[in-house]
């Protein structure tokens, strides 16, 4: 597969197999009760033609392995981290101390407390060492803002954001002539 080139020259059609291309987003999360929330945006990157990793990393079961995860990403090749994490969500601002690489949190929605406990945990960071949050159990957004980080770099992928925006404004459009047509039943 070719890799996307920064002069746009390779549609995301041609970029072919993107388990042959070395990952530019790392996809981890605290547990494999997590799974179901982040999937979506394992599913994203692949619609977008991203390559990507996917693990578990727990901050408080597996800190070492979150130490070298971390450390290791940016010379890896990785480009952005998405790391999901519920309840005391110290994943997502840990590995952005340990990483000079764009990290986005995802707030996952536990047992208890609404997944208010894991916005909470993840958007309240310390000056200096950001995490960009989106909603909670929204992983679906964090891989749309992956894309548009690699994308300011890769015309390749902002071409791409820019035919998914316009493809869901074709579906509201849609949608109002539909319900306009129903009388809005
Ligand atoms: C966090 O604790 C994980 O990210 C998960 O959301 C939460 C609960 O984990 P399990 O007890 O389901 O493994 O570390």
């Amino acid at each position: 597969a070719q890799q996307p080139s920064s002069n746009g020259s390779v549609s995301v059609e041609e970029l072919g197999d993107i388990r042959d291309m070395s990952p530019l987003v790392g996809i981890i999360m605290g547990s494999d009760s997590d799974l179901p929330t982040m999937r979506p945006a394992a599913q994203l990157l692949e619609q977008f033609g991203v390559p990507f990793e996917l693990t578990i990393v727990s901050a408080h079961r597996t800190p070492d392995r979150m130490f070298e995860y971390a450390r290791s990403a940016h010379e890896r090749g990785l480009k952005v981290i998405i790391a999901g994490a519920g309840g005391a969500a110290h994943l997502p601002g840990m590995v952005a101390a340990l990483t000079p690489l764009p990290v986005i949190g995802v707030p996952v929605k536990g047992r208890c407390l609404d997944g208010v406990d894991s916005l909470h945990s993840i958007v309240q960071m310390p000056r200096g060492v950001p995490v960009a949050t989106v909603a909670i159990n929204n992983a679906d957004n964090a891989a749309l803002l992956a894309v548009r980080i690699i994308g300011a770099s890769c015309p390749t992928y902002l071409e791409a954001m820019s035919q998914y925006m316009e493809d869901m404004r074709v579906g509201v459009e849609k949608k109002i002539e539909r319900l306009e047509t129903t009388g809005w039943k």
